[in-house]
């Protein structure tokens, strides 16, 4: 290839990748700007490993481009340079250096590594978050607190939480940039980690890991409160208003026992509803989000209750395109009135 393809080649490589790191226009939220300080302590072996990366790529760099210079073929110089072979001290130092490079990124690595995934003490006041992984939906309860809730992850601010994470079918992998992860959730077996968020808000959380058709499309979040409004949100969780009053609601909560029982339980309600296949639905009109990933309004809500397959591909939960418009606007009327 001539000289002048070969740096055009490398000038559209070198565009392309400024072009991505530049990102959209939103501030992207990255791990680069942590927000608690699990994810710090992420970011600094991050960065322990980009120094390391640099430091070598740069001495790489000058011993090569030394070695490029100096030893050029002279002009009219073509007698062959003194040929030797091997050389037990060079061998040496390029095993020895890498070593000692290694080394010190592994040490913080591993310790990092382990005091991320340290289980919850057991002294009884940690709080601590089963998480369960589902195709394509994430399942959060609160043991000590008897409170189980999906898609949204409520923690109280500058408190560790304990996760206990596992899935019910494949494997998953719990990911909030800004706060911790990734972690595995793997079926039948629990892995741990904690993470904190140091100011209140909403942290957007994926799934990491390819699980299905709707991998992409596996969102959560984290909300962070202050404690007195965790504290808040957890007595309402507890004592949830869960009972009809309007004659739309009571009719839409008749709609809610015949179709959608077997799936979803609501809590604090007199229905004999243990469904566990889909999202405790307790408070869903709270909720920021419908499945995690439209905005929770009346549209969305029909929208995904008439073709959730169109949202979410290879989704469980059935359509119900079916119901007459009566029946699915008394629906949403009880759905939203589940505070
Ligand atoms: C066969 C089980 C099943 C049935 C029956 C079912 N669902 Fe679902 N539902 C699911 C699953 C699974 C999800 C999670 C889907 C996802 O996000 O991939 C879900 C999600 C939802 C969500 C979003 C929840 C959230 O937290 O954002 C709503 C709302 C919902 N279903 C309402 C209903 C209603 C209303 C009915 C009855 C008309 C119903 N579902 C019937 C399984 C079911
Ligand atoms: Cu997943």
């Amino acid at each position: 290839m001539s000289r002048g393809k070969h740096s055009a080649r490398l000038l559209s490589i070198f565009a392309i990748l400024t072009l991505l790191m530049t990102g959209c226009e939103e501030p992207a939220k990255t791990v680069f700007d942590p927000k608690g300080s699990a994810g710090e302590s992420q970011l600094d072996l991050i960065m322990l490993s980009i120094y390391i990366m640099i430091f070598v790529f740069v001495v790489v760099m000058a011993i090569f481009f030394y070695v490029l210079i100096r030893y050029r073929q002279k002009p009219g110089d073509n007698s062959i340079p003194k040929q030797i072979e091997g050389s037990m001290k060079l061998e040496l130092l390029w095993i020895v250096i890498p070593i000692i490079l290694l080394a010190i990124l592994a040490v913080p690595t591993l310790s990092t590594t382990f005091s991320l995934a340290e289980e919850a003490p057991d002294n009884g006041d940690a709080l601590r978050v089963k998480v369960t992984a589902h195709q394509y939906w994430w399942e959060f309860e609160y043991p000590d607190l008897g409170i189980k809730t999906a898609q949204e992850l409520h923690i109280p601010t500058n408190e560790k939480v304990y996760l206990e994470l596992t899935s019910d079918d494949v494997i998953h992998s719990f990911w909030v940039p800004e706060l911790a992860g990734k972690q595995d959730l793997n079926p039948g077996k629990t892995n741990t980690m904690w993470l904190d968020a140091k100011e209140p808000g909403t942290y957007a959380g994926r799934c990491a890991e390819l699980c299905g058709a709707s991998h992409a499309l596996m969102n959560f979040e984290v909300v962070a409160e202050d404690r007195s409004d965790f504290d808040q949100w957890v007595a309402e969780r507890k004592n949830p208003s869960s009972e009809p009053q309007t004659a739309e609601q009571k009719a839409g909560k008749e709609v809610f026992t015949q179709n959608c029982m077997s799936c979803h339980a609501i809590d604090g309600t007199k229905m004999k509803t243990k469904g566990d296949k889909g999202p405790n639905l307790t408070g869903f009109a709270k909720r920021n989000k419908v499945a995690g990933l439209m905005e929770n309004n009346d549209e969305n809500l029909e929208k995904w209750l008439k073709h959730p397959d169109q949202i979410k591909p290879g989704t469980y939960m059935p359509s119900f395109d079916y119901l007459n418009k009566k029946d699915m606007n008394n629906l949403k009327e009880y759905l939203r009135s589940l505070e």
